[in-house]
Protein backbone atom coordinates (compact mmCIF):
# COMPACT_ATOMS: atom_id res chain seq x y z
CA UNK A 1 0.00 0.00 0.00
CA UNK A 2 2.81 2.32 0.99
CA UNK A 3 4.42 1.49 -2.26
CA UNK A 4 1.12 2.50 -4.46
CA UNK A 5 0.71 5.60 -2.58
CA UNK A 6 4.78 6.43 -3.52
CA UNK A 7 4.01 5.49 -7.18
CA UNK A 8 0.96 7.14 -7.41
CA UNK A 9 2.69 10.54 -5.74
CA UNK A 10 5.22 10.07 -8.41
CA UNK A 11 2.52 9.68 -11.41
CA UNK A 12 0.78 12.88 -10.16
CA UNK A 13 3.93 14.80 -10.35
CA UNK A 14 5.34 14.04 -13.45
CA UNK A 15 2.07 14.35 -15.50
CA UNK A 16 1.85 17.83 -13.61
CA UNK A 17 5.22 18.91 -14.79
CA UNK A 18 3.53 17.60 -18.47
CA UNK A 19 0.23 19.65 -17.58
CA UNK A 20 2.58 22.77 -17.17
CA UNK A 21 4.02 22.76 -20.20
CA UNK A 22 1.11 21.81 -22.10
CA UNK A 23 -2.57 23.31 -21.38
CA UNK A 24 -4.00 20.72 -23.95
CA UNK A 25 -3.35 18.10 -21.69
CA UNK A 26 -5.11 19.56 -18.88
CA UNK A 27 -8.06 20.18 -20.45
CA UNK A 28 -8.26 16.59 -21.31
CA UNK A 29 -7.82 15.57 -17.54
CA UNK A 30 -10.10 13.77 -15.67
CA UNK A 31 -12.06 15.41 -12.55
CA UNK A 32 -9.88 13.59 -10.27
CA UNK A 33 -6.65 14.24 -11.64
CA UNK A 34 -7.21 17.83 -12.45
CA UNK A 35 -8.48 17.44 -8.20
CA UNK A 36 -4.88 15.73 -7.67
CA UNK A 37 -3.32 17.79 -9.81
CA UNK A 38 -4.92 21.23 -7.39
CA UNK A 39 -3.60 19.39 -4.59
CA UNK A 40 -0.10 19.08 -5.60
CA UNK A 41 0.24 22.99 -7.00
CA UNK A 42 -0.79 23.82 -2.95
CA UNK A 43 1.33 21.63 -1.64
CA UNK A 44 4.71 21.89 -3.53
CA UNK A 45 6.36 24.54 -5.88
CA UNK A 46 9.44 21.57 -7.19
CA UNK A 47 7.66 21.55 -10.49
CA UNK A 48 7.71 25.11 -11.15
CA UNK A 49 11.23 25.85 -10.32
CA UNK A 50 12.35 22.51 -12.20
CA UNK A 51 10.55 24.45 -15.21
CA UNK A 52 12.19 27.75 -15.24
CA UNK A 53 15.49 26.38 -15.11
CA UNK A 54 15.63 24.06 -18.46
CA UNK A 55 15.80 27.08 -20.24
CA UNK A 56 19.29 29.39 -18.83
CA UNK A 57 19.62 32.27 -20.48
CA UNK A 58 23.21 32.30 -21.44
CA UNK A 59 26.14 33.38 -23.30
CA UNK A 60 28.74 30.84 -23.68
CA UNK A 61 28.32 29.22 -27.14
CA UNK A 62 29.88 26.14 -27.62
CA UNK A 63 30.44 25.00 -31.12
CA UNK A 64 32.15 22.11 -32.85
CA UNK A 65 33.47 22.01 -36.31
CA UNK A 66 34.98 19.28 -38.51
CA UNK A 67 37.41 19.37 -41.48
CA UNK A 68 35.35 17.86 -44.60
CA UNK A 69 35.68 16.47 -47.70
CA UNK A 70 33.49 16.59 -51.08
CA UNK A 71 33.25 13.25 -52.56
CA UNK A 72 34.07 12.94 -56.28
CA UNK A 73 35.70 15.85 -56.96
CA UNK A 74 37.88 16.33 -59.40
CA UNK A 75 41.16 18.05 -58.02
CA UNK A 76 43.12 17.73 -61.63
CA UNK A 77 39.95 19.39 -63.54
CA UNK A 78 38.75 21.87 -61.23
CA UNK A 79 41.88 23.10 -59.92
CA UNK A 80 40.08 23.18 -56.63
CA UNK A 81 40.87 21.02 -52.81
CA UNK A 82 37.91 18.91 -52.23
CA UNK A 83 38.56 20.23 -47.97
CA UNK A 84 35.51 22.35 -46.95
CA UNK A 85 34.32 23.14 -42.90
CA UNK A 86 31.38 21.69 -41.36
CA UNK A 87 29.32 23.84 -40.48
CA UNK A 88 30.72 26.56 -42.55
CA UNK A 89 28.69 29.30 -40.67
CA UNK A 90 28.62 30.24 -36.78
CA UNK A 91 26.26 32.55 -35.84
CA UNK A 92 26.55 34.14 -32.48
CA UNK A 93 25.74 37.13 -30.62
CA UNK A 94 27.66 40.16 -29.29
CA UNK A 95 28.87 39.59 -26.02
CA UNK A 96 29.08 35.81 -26.15
CA UNK A 97 31.61 34.10 -24.74
CA UNK A 98 32.41 31.31 -27.68
CA UNK A 99 34.14 28.06 -27.53
CA UNK A 100 35.27 26.47 -30.56
CA UNK A 101 36.45 22.47 -30.79
CA UNK A 102 38.00 21.89 -34.03
CA UNK A 103 38.52 18.43 -34.93
CA UNK A 104 40.56 17.06 -38.56
CA UNK A 105 39.16 14.34 -39.34
CA UNK A 106 42.01 13.27 -42.35
CA UNK A 107 43.48 10.04 -41.29
CA UNK A 108 47.00 11.11 -42.63
CA UNK A 109 48.71 13.00 -40.11
CA UNK A 110 50.68 14.79 -42.76
CA UNK A 111 47.07 16.74 -43.87
CA UNK A 112 46.83 19.20 -41.78
CA UNK A 113 43.82 21.79 -41.59
CA UNK A 114 43.33 24.91 -39.82
CA UNK A 115 40.53 27.11 -38.29
CA UNK A 116 41.87 30.46 -38.89
CA UNK A 117 40.26 33.53 -38.08
CA UNK A 118 42.36 37.14 -38.53
CA UNK A 119 40.05 40.36 -39.33
CA UNK A 120 40.10 42.33 -36.55
CA UNK A 121 39.72 42.12 -32.85
CA UNK A 122 39.30 38.59 -34.44
CA UNK A 123 42.65 36.65 -33.99
CA UNK A 124 42.42 33.04 -34.22
CA UNK A 125 44.40 29.97 -35.51
CA UNK A 126 43.95 26.15 -34.39
CA UNK A 127 46.23 24.67 -36.64
CA UNK A 128 46.03 20.84 -36.07
CA UNK A 129 47.39 17.59 -37.81
CA UNK A 130 44.99 14.73 -39.13
CA UNK A 131 43.22 12.76 -36.75
CA UNK A 132 44.01 16.21 -34.14
CA UNK A 133 41.55 18.39 -32.12
CA UNK A 134 42.04 21.78 -30.69
CA UNK A 135 40.19 24.56 -29.50
CA UNK A 136 40.29 28.63 -28.92
CA UNK A 137 37.80 30.66 -26.90
CA UNK A 138 37.19 34.16 -27.46
CA UNK A 139 34.92 36.86 -26.59
CA UNK A 140 32.82 38.21 -29.56
CA UNK A 141 33.49 41.96 -29.13
CA UNK A 142 32.18 43.22 -32.48
CA UNK A 143 29.31 42.67 -34.93
CA UNK A 144 29.57 41.98 -38.37
CA UNK A 145 30.89 38.80 -40.72
CA UNK A 146 34.13 37.31 -40.30
CA UNK A 147 35.57 34.42 -42.31
CA UNK A 148 37.09 32.04 -41.08
CA UNK A 149 39.43 29.78 -43.41
CA UNK A 150 41.94 26.66 -43.65
CA UNK A 151 45.26 28.10 -44.31
CA UNK A 152 46.05 25.01 -46.31
CA UNK A 153 42.94 24.75 -48.45
CA UNK A 154 41.91 28.08 -49.62
CA UNK A 155 39.79 28.64 -51.64
CA UNK A 156 37.19 26.08 -50.95
CA UNK A 157 37.86 25.39 -47.14
CA UNK A 158 36.04 28.52 -46.20
CA UNK A 159 33.26 29.77 -43.45
CA UNK A 160 31.74 32.47 -42.29
CA UNK A 161 31.75 33.66 -38.24
CA UNK A 162 28.59 36.04 -38.30
CA UNK A 163 28.22 37.72 -35.10
CA UNK A 164 24.41 39.72 -34.73
CA UNK A 165 23.75 42.38 -32.56
CA UNK A 166 23.19 41.52 -28.71
CA UNK A 167 19.66 39.82 -27.60
CA UNK A 168 18.78 42.33 -24.87
CA UNK A 169 15.48 44.20 -24.12
CA UNK A 170 15.31 47.00 -27.19
CA UNK A 171 15.31 49.52 -23.67
CA UNK A 172 18.31 48.21 -22.59
CA UNK A 173 19.99 48.46 -26.37
CA UNK A 174 18.88 51.83 -26.52
CA UNK A 175 20.63 52.87 -23.51
CA UNK A 176 23.62 50.72 -24.48
CA UNK A 177 23.84 52.52 -28.24
CA UNK A 178 23.31 56.39 -26.31
CA UNK A 179 26.50 55.48 -24.56
CA UNK A 180 28.52 54.25 -27.45
CA UNK A 181 27.72 57.71 -28.76
CA UNK A 182 28.94 59.06 -26.04
CA UNK A 183 32.16 57.45 -26.12
CA UNK A 184 32.39 58.05 -29.84
CA UNK A 185 32.64 61.57 -29.23
CA UNK A 186 35.25 61.37 -26.54
CA UNK A 187 37.69 59.70 -28.76
CA UNK A 188 37.10 62.21 -31.77
CA UNK A 189 37.58 65.18 -29.11
CA UNK A 190 40.82 63.54 -28.24
CA UNK A 191 41.99 62.85 -31.76
CA UNK A 192 41.34 66.25 -32.69
CA UNK A 193 43.06 68.04 -29.91
CA UNK A 194 46.67 65.90 -30.63
CA UNK A 195 48.89 66.71 -33.13
CA UNK A 196 50.40 65.00 -36.26
CA UNK A 197 53.84 65.25 -34.41
CA UNK A 198 52.80 63.86 -31.46
CA UNK A 199 51.21 60.95 -32.58
CA UNK A 200 54.64 60.09 -35.23
CA UNK A 201 55.69 60.49 -31.68
CA UNK A 202 53.84 58.22 -29.73
CA UNK A 203 53.50 55.79 -31.99
CA UNK A 204 57.63 55.47 -32.58
CA UNK A 205 57.95 55.05 -28.50
CA UNK A 206 55.33 51.95 -28.34
CA UNK A 207 54.41 50.61 -32.04
CA UNK A 208 52.26 47.66 -30.94
CA UNK A 209 52.42 45.75 -34.42
CA UNK A 210 55.02 46.81 -36.96
CA UNK A 211 55.25 44.87 -40.64
CA UNK A 212 57.95 45.67 -43.14
CA UNK A 213 59.87 43.95 -46.28
CA UNK A 214 63.19 44.01 -46.67
CA UNK A 215 63.19 45.94 -49.96
CA UNK A 216 60.83 48.64 -51.56
CA UNK A 217 60.75 46.34 -55.13
CA UNK A 218 61.63 43.08 -56.57
CA UNK A 219 61.08 40.99 -59.61
CA UNK A 220 60.32 37.61 -60.42
CA UNK A 221 62.50 35.08 -58.36
CA UNK A 222 63.43 37.34 -55.50
CA UNK A 223 62.84 35.92 -52.10
CA UNK A 224 60.65 38.58 -50.18
CA UNK A 225 61.29 39.18 -46.69
CA UNK A 226 58.84 40.32 -44.38
CA UNK A 227 59.37 41.28 -41.12
CA UNK A 228 57.51 43.05 -38.05
CA UNK A 229 57.39 43.11 -34.11
CA UNK A 230 54.88 43.53 -31.76
CA UNK A 231 54.86 44.76 -28.33
CA UNK A 232 53.18 42.62 -26.07
CA UNK A 233 53.31 38.83 -26.74
CA UNK A 234 52.47 35.67 -25.03
CA UNK A 235 54.02 32.05 -25.74
CA UNK A 236 52.31 30.69 -28.86
CA UNK A 237 51.02 34.08 -30.33
CA UNK A 238 51.15 34.23 -34.03
CA UNK A 239 50.63 37.00 -36.35
CA UNK A 240 48.89 36.52 -39.78
CA UNK A 241 50.06 38.15 -42.96
CA UNK A 242 47.73 38.88 -45.95
CA UNK A 243 49.42 40.04 -49.25
CA UNK A 244 46.75 41.24 -52.07
CA UNK A 245 47.98 42.12 -55.66
CA UNK A 246 47.65 45.13 -57.52
CA UNK A 247 44.04 43.48 -58.69
CA UNK A 248 42.95 43.14 -54.91
CA UNK A 249 42.85 39.84 -55.12
CA UNK A 250 44.33 37.43 -51.92
CA UNK A 251 47.91 35.80 -53.47
CA UNK A 252 49.25 34.81 -49.93
CA UNK A 253 47.77 34.40 -46.42
CA UNK A 254 49.89 32.64 -43.62
CA UNK A 255 50.39 32.85 -40.28
CA UNK A 256 53.65 33.02 -38.33
CA UNK A 257 54.97 32.31 -35.01
CA UNK A 258 56.26 35.39 -32.81
CA UNK A 259 59.13 34.58 -31.79
CA UNK A 260 61.26 35.14 -27.65
CA UNK A 261 62.50 38.62 -28.83
CA UNK A 262 58.91 39.81 -30.26
CA UNK A 263 59.89 39.70 -33.94
CA UNK A 264 58.21 37.81 -36.84
CA UNK A 265 59.41 36.92 -40.31
CA UNK A 266 57.90 35.27 -43.61
CA UNK A 267 59.81 34.44 -47.06
CA UNK A 268 57.99 34.43 -49.91
CA UNK A 269 59.57 33.67 -53.47
CA UNK A 270 57.96 36.05 -55.97
CA UNK A 271 56.11 34.37 -58.79
CA UNK A 272 55.89 31.42 -56.99
CA UNK A 273 51.97 30.55 -55.64
CA UNK A 274 51.58 29.91 -51.86
CA UNK A 275 49.74 26.30 -53.04
CA UNK A 276 49.83 24.69 -55.89
CA UNK A 277 46.20 24.32 -56.70
CA UNK A 278 46.74 28.18 -55.66
CA UNK A 279 45.24 30.44 -59.05
CA UNK A 280 47.34 33.36 -57.82
CA UNK A 281 51.10 34.24 -57.26
CA UNK A 282 53.00 37.29 -56.82
CA UNK A 283 53.47 37.33 -60.66
CA UNK A 284 52.50 40.53 -62.32
CA UNK A 285 54.03 44.48 -61.97
CA UNK A 286 52.64 46.83 -59.65
CA UNK A 287 52.03 47.39 -55.94
CA UNK A 288 51.12 44.58 -53.67
CA UNK A 289 49.38 45.32 -50.16
CA UNK A 290 50.78 43.64 -46.81
CA UNK A 291 48.67 43.25 -44.03
CA UNK A 292 49.93 41.89 -40.88
CA UNK A 293 46.98 40.83 -38.09
CA UNK A 294 47.75 40.52 -34.50
CA UNK A 295 44.79 40.26 -31.99
CA UNK A 296 42.72 43.58 -32.36
CA UNK A 297 45.54 45.18 -34.23
CA UNK A 298 46.47 45.80 -37.62
CA UNK A 299 49.31 47.29 -39.74
CA UNK A 300 50.10 47.41 -43.60
CA UNK A 301 53.06 48.45 -45.86
CA UNK A 302 53.49 47.91 -50.10
CA UNK A 303 55.85 46.73 -52.11
CA UNK A 304 56.45 46.93 -55.83
CA UNK A 305 56.77 44.12 -58.29
CA UNK A 306 58.37 43.94 -62.31
CA UNK A 307 57.77 41.00 -63.61
CA UNK A 308 60.39 39.33 -65.93
CA UNK A 309 57.08 37.69 -68.04
CA UNK A 310 56.32 41.42 -68.67
CA UNK A 311 52.79 41.11 -66.88
CU1 LIG B 1 42.42 22.39 -44.65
Amino acid sequence: MLLTTTLTGIAIIVSLVIAMSSPVLLVTSSDQQQEALAQQVNNTTIPITTTQSIMPASNNKTFYVFSAEVEGLNQTTTRIPPDIFTPPIIVINRGDSVAVNFYNMEQEIEERHSFTIDVQPYSVDIDIAGGESGNATFAADDEGIFPYYCKYHLPTMVGQLVVLPPTTQPEQQQQQEEEEHETTAIVEEEQLSTTEEEEAGEQQQQQPLTVTTDRESYSTGDTIVITGTVAERQPGSRVSITVLDPQNDIVWRESVTVTANNTYQLEIEAGQPQFSISPYAIDTSGTYLVTASYRALRAETTFGLTSEEGG
